[in-house]
């Protein structure tokens, strides 16, 4: 689709049009659009910019995937729609396997998705048919279908776009669970050890980027940013600046004239 290079909402636009592709593509599902739409409702409501509140969320992730043994990334339709060669990527810069993890779980998405990042970059893909033959306890959806060499032996997992269920799975099993969402209220927000609250176009490229910065520094202070770092206050943050700039735009002019 054509979109006007002046047109006012030209970037949203275009991110949609990835997605519509994705799905035309066989990698995101019908309910993903929903999701799309959900999460670019929060994004209004942020500014659609990166925040502080998500700067230190992903500062704390770097530090996390750096120091972890079997970082992993789960990837989605949604995020391979948008991010497929910036998880590539980040999952090069940290060390990661990658592994699809779908809830509308089928062969054709699987294999379709793990040929979309490999045709980004990705060497290896896990979680494809036979591969996926491990389970996560007390997870019945299909999402609980993990690889024995990727989520299962994890240490940090790195979940963009999630839905709740599985984020706590994951916490109950002891790992340390990274969430990108737009919605700071949502579950997988709320059940993450940290959640950055941000589109995924923006904050996967700005982890990239971070990784690239940190890799140079010490494990000690990498361990220090992760001591310090508190989720619900960065949660707290997030609707605090929703709060303020609601109330700001509340008090202004809002007609266009
Ligand atoms: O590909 P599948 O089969 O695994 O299915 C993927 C979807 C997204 C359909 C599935 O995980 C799902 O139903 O997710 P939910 O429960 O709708 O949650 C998606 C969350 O992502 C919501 O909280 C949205 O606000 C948020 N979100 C949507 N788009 C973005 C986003 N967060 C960050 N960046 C986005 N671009």
């Amino acid at each position: 689709m054509w979109i006007p290079p002046n047109h006012p909402r030209r970037e949203s636009l275009l991110i949609r049009e990835r997605l519509v592709e994705g799905f035309k593509r066989g990698l995101v599902v019908p309910e993903g659009l929903i999701a799309h739409g959900r999460g670019e409702c929060f994004d209004y409501l942020i500014g659609e910019s990166t925040q502080p509140f998500a700067l230190k969320a992903i500062e704390a992730a770097v530090a996390a995937l750096l120091l972890a043994k079997h970082p992993v990334i789960s990837v989605n339709g949604n995020t391979a729609a948008l991010v497929p060669r910036e998880v590539v990527e980040l999952a090069r810069e940290v060390n990661a396997k990658i592994e699809v993890n779908l809830f509308h779980r089928t062969r054709e998405r699987e294999e379709a998705i793990a040929k979309w990042l490999r045709e980004h970059g990705a060497d290896e893909v896990l979680g494809v048919g036979e591969d996926a033959s491990a389970t996560i306890p007390e997870l019945f959806s299909e999402r609980r279908r993990v690889s024995p060499r990727g989520i299962l032996v994890a240490d940090v997992v790195l979940v963009p776009l999630e839905d709740g269920d599985r984020t706590e799975a994951l916490r109950k099993m002891g790992k340390i669970v990274i969430a990108i969402d737009l919605n700071p209220l949502s579950r997988t927000a709320r059940a993450a050890t940290i959640t950055i609250v941000d589109n995924i176009v923006r904050a996967v490229p700005l982890m990239v980027a971070k990784a690239r910065e940190m890799k140079k520094c010490s494990r000690s202070s990498l361990e220090e940013i992760l001591r310090n770092y508190d989720n619900n206050q960065v949660l707290q943050e997030a609707l605090r600046h929703i709060l303020n700039r609601l109330k700001e735009l509340s008090e202004s002019k809002l007609t266009l004239s």
